[in-house]
């Protein structure tokens, strides 16, 4: 397993629903680390960047809207294979055929206001971040009690 950086964000559902404490608690509580954060709207055109493998797809356009809807809180998150571990956290694409302790299914009932993004592999990730994040805004650190969370820290 490698250390990871992967891109998740909060779309506006979790924003206007006020679950973002909630969303955020789950992915911080396992243990992975902040590396950037911030509270944005999403242009058209990051939109259609972010979403532009699923272009010609039936719910492109309604999707392309409901990034757009409202803020959007996206952040960078690190540690041990944090991309399908975020991933696992958020659950599947439809909350409907998620499961118990899965965010999706917990917080949400549909897949087309399913409350997260997470970067689905290390290409994706990378691409991801650099479009979302400048450099700067990454910050590096080591979260206290590493040790508590990692045997062999
Ligand atoms: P993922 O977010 O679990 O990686 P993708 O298949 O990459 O799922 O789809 C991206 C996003 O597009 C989903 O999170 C969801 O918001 C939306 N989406 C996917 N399929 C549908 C659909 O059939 N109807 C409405 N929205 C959809
Ligand atoms: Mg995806």
């Amino acid at each position: 397993m490698a250390v990871e950086r992967t891109l998740v964000f909060l779309k506006p559902d979790a924003v206007m629903r006020g679950l973002v404490g909630p969303i955020l608690n789950r992915l911080e509580a396992r243990g992975f680390t902040f590396v950037a954060m911030k509270l944005l709207h999403v242009s058209k055109e990051l939109a259609e960047k972010h979403y532009a493998i699923h272009k010609g797809k039936p719910f492109y356009d309604g999707l392309v809207r409901y990034v757009q809807s409202g803020p959007v809180v996206a952040c960078v998150l690190e540690g041990e294979d944090a991309i399908a571990g975020c991933r696992r956290l958020m659950g599947a694409t439809d909350p409907r055929k998620g499961a118990p302790g899965e965010i999706r299914f917990d917080y949400a009932q549909e897949i087309g206001r399913n409350l997260v993004h997470g970067s689905d592999g290390p290409q994706t990730a990378a691409t991801e971040i650099a479009l979302w994040f400048k450099p700067d805004e990454l910050v590096t650190y080591r979260r206290a009690g590493h040790e508590w969370v990692h045997e062999k820290a």
